[in-house]
């Protein structure tokens, strides 16, 4: 036999390049659904369905194209229970020539591969700029800012450029990006996808063997094909594309997506492809049908955000991993599983995350992420709750995220400054504040909302570290000029809200 293709779970791509490297007639293409990927973290029940429908209907795909597949379950009694212990196995039985796997996305998968004999490992050119071309990029620049990568990377691919000028006139429309819904508008229903055969057969696996893991099962309703991808991401171009612009950041009680894509997904696991999907967005604005905002925005989280984490990733791996720069050492309150409190954004978010495995953007910012920041919970809990609960979390675009963005915790590489915010920013971009047991108007107190004071108390925690960033003088100014009193009321309340919050078990907290 010539060649063993192992492909993961998130390669699922026809154009991979571990398939464009391989023949059909002769080499066996590898699959495996293996207890050590979905155990390493206590994956979100959705997003095992979804990882284990999408990873069989691909199979399927591959077979009726004529491929030759070995495709381990869950449940085969021989099943080794790794991915390397089933790439040994099928070693034995098909003595390949060689091994094929297109670059991993996750450090500790990458050195677990690199370490098996007669493996070779191909670029994963799935992606816009390789981790030595950001490497590249990155040597020499003391900070590592998003809107000059991202410039770059407009230049590079050609997207929304008039010449050598950027179309519409500006590289970026941030400044249009924070508008508030109007009460009344409807934001556009994401298409529902029926499980057949093997998406049910998937879902009665799961609800078999992770019956006690976080999130809602049912209903399923998320594309696991290729074809049903496609259907939602003309969805969004056609429905919520127009308004992504306008309401990027805003945040309604109950919405989960608003205008938001959707499609994180979809890409992460390769059954969309993020130039085909920039390019696409393009048309959309150059037909007329979408504002600059909007085509803007979207191709900037995707050409400019999502390849960026990945360089950080890869070029930070591993310390990026162990990343404490604010020594936050709290555990993960039990509410992050639960969504018990009385916060009503969080709680919002808590339980769109179980029912959905999604909440967007700033929601995972401003919200939980806010909270975990202002509070100084151990970033590598959060990172943990992050992988688990979304099901378009894979470590290279949820490491950066949070350790780096939401948590300040890499000192800076990802932000020149922490995301921390008190109850006035989610007042201004949300519903949520009029529903809540806290009032955001006050200050002190019982009943004041918690981010307010914890807002301060995290200021004055890190005020020298603060001193000495530049974009923070003015916060740390605002904080010398408080009263002694003040302070002190800052660090009871903060201390008595803290100190109540309950720990979630050992088994959610690393
Ligand atoms: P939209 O808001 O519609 O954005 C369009 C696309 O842009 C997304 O599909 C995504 O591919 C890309 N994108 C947008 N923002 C980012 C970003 N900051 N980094 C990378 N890509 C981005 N994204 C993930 O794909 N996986 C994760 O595990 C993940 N974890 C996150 C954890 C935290 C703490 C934070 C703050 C953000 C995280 N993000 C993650 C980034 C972002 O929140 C999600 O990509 C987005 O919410 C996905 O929903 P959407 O498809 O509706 O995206
Ligand atoms: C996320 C995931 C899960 C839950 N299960 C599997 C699996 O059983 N088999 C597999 O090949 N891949 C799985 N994955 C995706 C891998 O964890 C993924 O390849 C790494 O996270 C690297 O991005
Ligand atoms: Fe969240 Fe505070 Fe508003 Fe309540 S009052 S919803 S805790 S920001």
């Amino acid at each position: 036999m010539a060649r063993l293709i192992l492909l993961l779970g998130d390669q699922l791509s026809a154009g991979l390049s571990s398939l464009a490297e391989a023949d059909p007639a002769e080499d066996v293409v590898l699959m495996a659904e293996v207890a050590e990927e979905a155990g390493y973290v206590p994956h979100h029940k959705k997003k095992l369905a979804f990882v284990f429908a999408a990873m069989r209907h691909f199979a399927e795909a591959l077979r009726v194209e004529g491929w030759q597949l070995r495709y381990t379950r869950l449940d085969d009694p021989e099943n080794s229970g790794s991915l390397v212990g089933e790439l040994e196995r099928a070693r034995a039985g098909l003595a390949p020539d060689e091994i094929l796997c297109t670059e991993p996305g996750e450090w500790r998968l990458r050195q677990a591969l690199a370490a098996v004999p007669g493996l070779t490992l191909l670029p994963d050119t799935r992606f816009l700029i390789d981790p030595a071309g950001f490497r590249a990029w990155a040597q020499g620049r003391r900070q590592l800012r998003m809107e000059y990568f991202y410039r770059d990377m407009r230049r590079r691919t050609r997207l929304l450029m008039e010449g050598d000028k950027p179309a519409g006139g500006e590289w970026n429309y941030d400044h249009d990006n924070r508008g508030t819904p109007p009460p009344g508008i409807t934001a556009p229903t994401l298409p529902a996808f029926e499980p057949d055969a093997i998406t049910r057969e998937v879902l009665e696996l799961v609800e078999r063997r992770f019956p006690d893991n976080f999130g809602d099962l049912h209903p399923f309703a998320l594309a696991v094909t290729r074809a049903d991808a496609e259907k939602a991401r003309d969805h969004f171009l056609a429905h919520a594309l127009p308004r992504f612009g306008d309401y990027q950041d805003a945040m309604r009680l109950g919405a989960p997506v608003l205008f938001h894509a959707h499609l994180a997904l979809y890409l992460n696991i390769g059954l969309l492809d993020p130039l085909d999907l920039c390019r696409r967005a393009e048309v959309e604005w150059r037909a007329g049908r979408v504002p600059i905002n909007s085509a803007e925005g979207f191709i900037r989280q995707i050409l400019g955000w999502r390849e960026c984490v990945r360089g950080i990733y890869w070029l930070h791996m591993p310390r990026y991993a162990e990343a404490n720069a604010l020594e936050a050492r709290r555990p993960l309150p039990e509410f992050y599983w639960t969504g018990d409190t009385d916060m009503a954004c969080v709680r919002d978010a808590v339980e769109q995350t179980r029912a959905h495995a999604y909440a967007h953007h700033i929601q995972r910012l401003m919200v939980t992420g806010n909270f975990a920041l202002l509070a100084g919970i151990d970033p590598y809990l959060v990172h943990v709750w992050y992988m688990a609960v979304y099901a378009d979390a894979y470590e290279w675009v949820e490491m950066p995220n949070t350790i780096g963005m939401a948590l300040f915790a890499d000192g800076g590489i990802m932000g020149s400054k922490p995301y921390a915010a008190s109850g006035a920013y989610i007042d201004r971009m949300s519903d949520y504040c009029a529903g809540c047991r806290y009032k955001v108007k006050l200050k002190a107190g019982p009943d004041a909302c918690p981010f307010n004071y914890l807002y301060w108390d995290f200021v004055a925690r890190h005020r020298d570290r603060f001193a000495r960033n530049q974009r923070m003088g003015p916060i740390v100014r605002n904080l010398d000029r408080m009263t002694e009193a003040r302070k002190a009321e800052i660090r009871a309340d903060s201390a008595r809200f803290l100190d109540a919050l309950v720990p979630a078990g050992s088994r959610w907290n690393g």
